[in-house]
């Protein structure tokens, strides 16, 4: 839902695994079904008859979609092997691989560049060694634990094998490309993935390769799609030096923390000057029982500062607050008249338990629907305490009353300078944009969604638990403190800010 109004971002991961396939000499396609039809896929595949069809599913929403695409492509192509990588697919490799019956050969857990070529070798000399390669699962077995990428810098992503370019856009930065300056997270909050997904690792890519990649890139908008940007306040000055002495001027969307925000001040001053426009904080709550829900220990008096500051630069900055299904009206209206008396935007998630994450295993509320498609942050998926329909009601209501604050004619009115030039560049995602918002969100559709047939139900999470270990939930394997490119005084300042029991 939220990909058809506000953004479109092209698929950095599956760029970065077709640039190794591409090195090692194999023919590669991409094709983006965010940007483009189940009919072209099919016109596609029929065309190009390829050997192998690589499903990303970085997220949990598409399972049956990317499920019915590899059972397409099975009925049309039996000897093409099919596979599927990414972050969700990850989590729940068996469980994809048992959906399928047979149209999925292999899921790939972890880090595509690291295990796609040993797959492949596999796949053309010997399938049976499908099942022995690092981070693969099969019906049959699985291999063992997935590889970490050694090196970063190792591969540029394959941006020209995106076909419909102009259809990238964030807001206002509208053409816009996606780029990678570090990756993982040192923090462990208990409602995310992201550093269970790489066993609390975080890599950086070098200055020299990240400006080398910004340089290649056309687009004047650029969306910075590590977790939490700039944790190592030098890493992120010698980028911008970088790009300062190239001459390169483009605008930047980035997320962080807002502690990171304030302990490094000085780097988002500097990127300002270099062109930051857009900021997403992940406040997630806006009292201190909430955070601590969430696990965020920065207490709210930080937090607005971080704001404040934020406003001090002048950036424009997006919020993201989690709704809890528990939520009652009064909840809904404080939330809204805090939200108006602010000058932010706010974004809505609603709390969701998802695979890979603590709260998957401690949620003691039990899940009410097995349908993946409801697993989107935008659908309640644990027991609300309004009835489901209020609750809809009174979510749309707050996010169309913070939606309106930026979208429709008086967002018209002021960016009309902004809009013209993209339309004299023939880029009309944005503009569209604006009066989207009716269409997409409305809570008759939103029941609706509960009500549709469900063909592939989901594993339900194991009886709850107080407290769980985190070994059970890496992807890659942690390597500690080795596995972290911060600085001693980063590092202190991370285990200050985390509540976290690993390691
Ligand atoms: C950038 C990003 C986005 C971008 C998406 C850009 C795009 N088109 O891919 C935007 C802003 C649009 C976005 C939106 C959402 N996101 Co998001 N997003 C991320 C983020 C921060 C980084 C992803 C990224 O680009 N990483 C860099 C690249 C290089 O890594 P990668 O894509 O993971 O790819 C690697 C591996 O996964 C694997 N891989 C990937 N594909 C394939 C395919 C094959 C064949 C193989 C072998 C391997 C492989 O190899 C790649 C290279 O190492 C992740 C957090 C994270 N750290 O993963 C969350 C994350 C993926 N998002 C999340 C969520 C919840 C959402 C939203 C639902 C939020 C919302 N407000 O509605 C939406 C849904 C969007 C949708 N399409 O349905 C969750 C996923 C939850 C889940 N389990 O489903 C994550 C994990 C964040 C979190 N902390 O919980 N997101
Ligand atoms: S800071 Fe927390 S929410 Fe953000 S990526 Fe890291 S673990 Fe996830």
């Amino acid at each position: 839902m939220y990909t058809k109004i506000y953004l479109r971002l092209e698929p950095l991961g599956l760029e970065l695994v077709a640039a190794a396939v591409r090195q090692a000499g194999h023919q590669v396609q991409l094709i983006d079904l965010q940007a483009e039809t189940h009919k072209d896929y099919v016109r596609l595949i029929d065309h190009w008859q390829p050997d192998v069809v690589a499903f990303s599913c970085n997220y949990l929403a598409n399972v049956p979609e990317i499920v019915d695409l590899a059972k397409l492509t099975r009925a049309r192509r039996p000897d093409t092997f099919v596979l599927v990588g990414g972050h969700s697919a990850s989590f729940i490799a068996q469980e994809l691989l048992e959906h399928a019956g047979g149209a999925i050969d292999c899921v790939v857990k972890g880090e595509g560049e690291a295990s796609v070529l040993p797959l492949l070798e596999a796949v053309e000399h010997d399938r049976r060694a499908v099942a022995t390669v690092a981070g693969v699962v099969t019906l049959d077995g699985e291999g063992p634990p997935a590889r970490l990428v050694e090196n970063l810098d190792e591969l540029m992503p394959a941006r020209d094998l995106l076909r419909h370019r102009r259809r990238y856009f964030l807001g206002t930065l509208d053409p816009c490309a996606s780029i990678e300056f570090a990756r993982g997270c040192p923090w462990d909050c208990s409602f995310c993935s992201a550093w269970t997904f790489y066993g609390r690792s975080y890599r950086v890519v070098s200055p020299e390769r990240a400006v080398d990649d910004l340089a290649s890139i056309k687009e004047s908008g650029v969306f910075i799609v590590d977790d939490v940007a700039f944790v190592q306040a030098k890493h992120g000055f010698e980028i911008g030096e970088a790009i300062a002495r190239r001459g390169i001027r483009k605008q930047y969307y980035l997320e962080t923390r807002g502690d990171v925000l304030l302990r490094n001040r000085d780097v988002f001053k500097f990127w300002t000057r270099l062109g930051l426009r857009y900021m997403f904080l992940g406040l997630e709550a806006i009292d201190e029982e909430g955070l601590r829900k969430y696990r965020k220990r920065i207490s709210l008096g930080r937090a607005f500062e971080a704001l404040e500051f934020a406003r001090s630069l002048g950036i424009m900055v997006a919020i993201n607050l989690i709704a809890d299904p528990d939520w009652d009206r009064e909840r809904f209206a404080v939330v809204r008249q805090w939200c108006l008396e602010i000058p932010e935007i706010v974004n809505i998630s609603v709390n969701t338990p998802y695979p890979g994450t603590e709260t998957w295993h401690t949620e003691a509320r039990r899940v009410q629907t097995r349908d993946y498609r409801l697993y989107d942050i935008q659908h309640a998926v644990l027991p609300t305490r309004l009835p489901l329909a209020e609750f809809y009601d009174e979510l749309i209501r707050t996010q169309r009353v913070l939606a309106m604050k930026h979208l429709g004619w008086s967002a018209l009115r002021d960016l009309a300078t902004i809009v013209l030039g993209q339309l004299a560049r023939g880029q009309t995602n944005f503009v569209r944009s604006l009066w989207k918002f009716n269409q997409v969100y409305d809570p008759a559709l939103m029941l609706a969604d509960h009500r549709r047939p469900v063909t592939y139900e989901m594993k339900l999470p194991p009886p709850p638990k107080a407290t769980v270990d985190p070994q059970g939930l890496y992807i890659l394997n942690p390597r500690g403190r080795s596995g972290r490119s911060i600085d001693d005084a980063t590092e202190q300042f991370v285990e200050a800010t985390r509540m976290g029991t690993s390691e």
